[in-house]
């Protein structure tokens, strides 16, 4: 394991990031994010956007974690949902976005507590005990998001908006980069 102090300083590419990740223990994964400063054109060129929903495209996983890259068309959004148990890190790209968080009332319903305004450079994080959340891309153009799951999260618990309900949803891929 390597010490936090030889984290460099600037971490300016993709492979940067993932050994840090790799050779880290997990209480690091914040530092690390924060001191990401990643070129925009190699990550728009490797992005994939699609109008029905964002994307979710791999970055890297191992046992330990995950590393995905979300691309966001205008607008776009999650349903409310948790992550499986795991801890969460959210480090925003490029693009403004907006996150609610959502915990249970008396009755067992979800309810926003928090809404928070998010932008390029910022990192966030939550873990179940903190409740649920949703992140909406509110640019008027596309966005791009870095997520780290430790462990990685194969299916999580969505809102259906329809029934009210929440139900167990599969996480896939729509690209591996
Ligand atoms: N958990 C969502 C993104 S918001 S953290 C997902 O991985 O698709
Ligand atoms: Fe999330």
């Amino acid at each position: 394991m390597i010490e936090s102090s030889i984290i460099p300083q600037a971490i300016t590419t993709i492979s940067e990031l993932t050994s840090a990740l790799a050779e880290s223990e997990r209480t690091t994964f914040g530092k690390i994010l924060r001191s990401l400063d990643l070129p925009l054109d190699e990550l728009r060129a490797k992005g994939i956007w699609s109008q029905d929903h964002y994307t979710r495209n791999c970055i890297f996983e191992n046992e330990n974690f995950e590393l995905i890259l979300l691309c966001w068309e205008a607008g776009q959004a999650t349903p409310v949902h948790d992550h499986g148990g795991e801890e969460c890190w959210v480090y925003f790209v490029d693009g403004n976005f907006k996150e609610t968080i959502f915990t249970e009332n008396g009755e067992g319903k979800l309810v926003p507590s928090k809404v928070t305004n998010v932008t390029t450079g910022d990192l966030t994080y939550m873990i179940d005990s903190m409740g649920y959340h949703d992140l909406q891309n509110v640019d008027k153009t596309r966005s791009m998001s870095i997520h780290l799951y430790a462990n990685p999260i194969p299916r999580c618990n969505a809102l259906n908006k329809i029934t009210g309900e929440l139900e167990e949803r599969e996480l896939s891929f729509d690209s591996r980069m």
